[in-house]
């Protein structure tokens, strides 16, 4: 346990740390953020308010202005927030001070309190602390990065579900059992004789097969999760002409790309983020693919191919007004061995018997899903988005939405522990005795200890507050 983060870090940090925990740019207001056990004097130091800062009650606002000591100089006017450790995100004392949002401003204020007392905070550090003092565990500190860049309702509400709390009980339930399972089976080998119940086989067997069956089943939100969490690219591809502009336009719900009759409108790539039923989608909108002797176009056309190569998913988009062309087959060859959805556009102004026809020659051709459609009239939409849906997800939805894993480290360590247990079950089947099986357990019981980070070494504690934003 010598590597641990809890172990080696001797006590409270003595350091007080200080950053600017508001997006750089211009804003209303911006917030200057202190943390540690001098935040107090270090404030007080630039603060002039009606009250000093330690006849200011914790958790409450002050008005007041930012001078610089030196030469008497307002910088700004502000709110200043007090709180108290430890009811604070760090479990320090922390100051915010509300400046007037500019980044010069900002700066300033900054600068002075780094002069009078507090370092810089490095990336992530004040979540950092909030891990150290135990206030949150490590994956309620990787839930904050997940909700700072989540793209969509149900990403953050999985990021949100993950900060409260709900992946680390369920985690902590299942290390729980292997424990108590441990325990018991120590207790029987060790004192045969006292009047402890004794173990049997079988229960032991059958506490495993519980375990394995409760991970396996929150490994298995993590596709979900992870569609959430990074979302997806979905390149629209077809022949010039076909509505590939007009489908990013209808599905951005904005003139987002151009839109004319004239074929080869489209040569650079337009890309727009769409929520589509929680699933962040990239959607690219490509340069009709053909073959032109316009440079331009060619390279449009270039990049079109490379789009849908790089993307997980592909929509090819025909015109029903024309049929499956040879030009449409040579987009088709495109996107082989690729997730694609094959949407029959323009519905609104083609016969009937054409639409069913190309529905049957793209069935004939494999089995990609087809979506009938109409960019005109909005036909398809509803159908394009569960298509979408279905195979981003492969196969993998999960409704269940309370706790989902959205981290690749999580995963990775529960799929670990199932490994453990897959051979904890392997030696008691081969007639191994009891004890032998204990150490099976204890290496699964570990691996989930570090998703919450009773047992992590230091190492990755570092490498994931890394992620983090500054002031953060
Ligand atoms: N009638 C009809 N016209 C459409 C439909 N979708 C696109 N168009 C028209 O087809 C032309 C080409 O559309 P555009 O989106 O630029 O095609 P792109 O070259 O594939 O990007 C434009 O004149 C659109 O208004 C549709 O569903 N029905
Ligand atoms: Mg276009």
């Amino acid at each position: 346990m010598s590597d641990c983060i809890k172990g080696a870090i001797p006590g409270r940090n003595t350091e007080t740390i200080a950053a600017i925990s508001t997006p750089f740019g211009t804003g209303g207001i911006g917030i200057i953020r202190i943390s540690g056990p001098e935040a107090f004097s270090v404030a007080d130091k630039i603060f002039r308010g009606r009250k000093r800062l330690s006849e200011i009650r914790s958790h409450s606002v002050v008005h007041g202005k930012i001078t610089d000591p030196a030469d008497g100089h307002m910088v700004d006017e502000v709110l200043l927030v007090k709180m108290d450790a430890p009811n604070t995100f760090t479990g320090e004392d922390t100051v915010e001070i509300n400046c007037h949002g500019g980044i010069v401003v900002l700066s300033r204020v900054l600068s002075l309190v780094l002069r009078h007392g507090a370092r810089a905070a490095q990336a992530g550090e004040f979540t950092k602390r909030a891990f150290i003092n135990g206030r949150m565990d490590l994956a309620q500190a990787e839930a904050v990065i997940d909700l700072i860049n989540s793209k969509t309702d149900e990403g953050s509400r999985a990021a949100a579900a993950q900060l409260q709390g709900k992946l680390s009980e369920r985690i902590g339930t299942a290390r729980r059992k292997m424990i108590e399972l441990i325990a018991r089976i120590e207790a029987s080998i060790e004192y045969p004789e006292e009047d402890i119940e004794e173990i049997t086989g079988e229960m032991v067997h059958k506490g495993i097969i519980e375990i394995k069956e409760e991970l396996g089943r929150t490994a298995r939100g993590f596709e979900r999760g992870r569609l959430l969490r990074e979302g997806i690219t979905a390149a629209i591809i077809g022949k010039p002409n076909a509505g590939k502009s007009s489908l990013l336009n209808a599905l951005a719900g904005s003139s987002r790309a151009i839109v004319t009759d004239i074929p080869g409108t489209t040569r650079d790539i337009i890309e727009e983020y769409i929520n589509i039923k929680g699933i962040p989608v990239r959607f690219l909108d490509t340069a009709g693919i053909r073959s032109t002797d316009d440079p331009v176009e060619s390279i449009g056309v270039e990049k079109a191919r490379v789009a849908a190569a790089e993307a997980e998913l592909v929509i090819i988009v025909l015109d029903a007004q024309t049929g499956i062309t040879d030009e449409d087959r040579e987009v088709m060859k495109t996107s082989r061995d690729k997730k694609t959805i094959v949407m029959v556009n323009k519905t609104d102004v083609a016969d009937d018997r054409m639409v069913e026809a190309m529905q049957e020659q793209i069935g004939d051709s494999g089995n990609m899903p087809v979506v009938v459609a109409s960019m005109i009239d909005g036909t398809g939409m509803d159908d394009l988005a569960d298509k979408i849906e279905e195979l981003a997800a492969g196969g993998n939805i999960t409704t269940n939405s309370e706790v989902l894993l959205t981290n690749a480290r999580h995963r990775q360590l529960i799929e670990d522990a199932i490994i453990r247990l897959d051979s904890a079950e392997a030696a008691y089947r081969s007639g191994l005795p009891l004890d032998f099986v204990t150490i099976d357990i204890r290496d699964a019981a570990e691996a989930l200890g570090q998703i919450t980070g009773e047992s992590v070494g230091e190492d990755v504690v570092n490498e994931i507050f890394s992620q983090f934003c500054v002031g953060k």
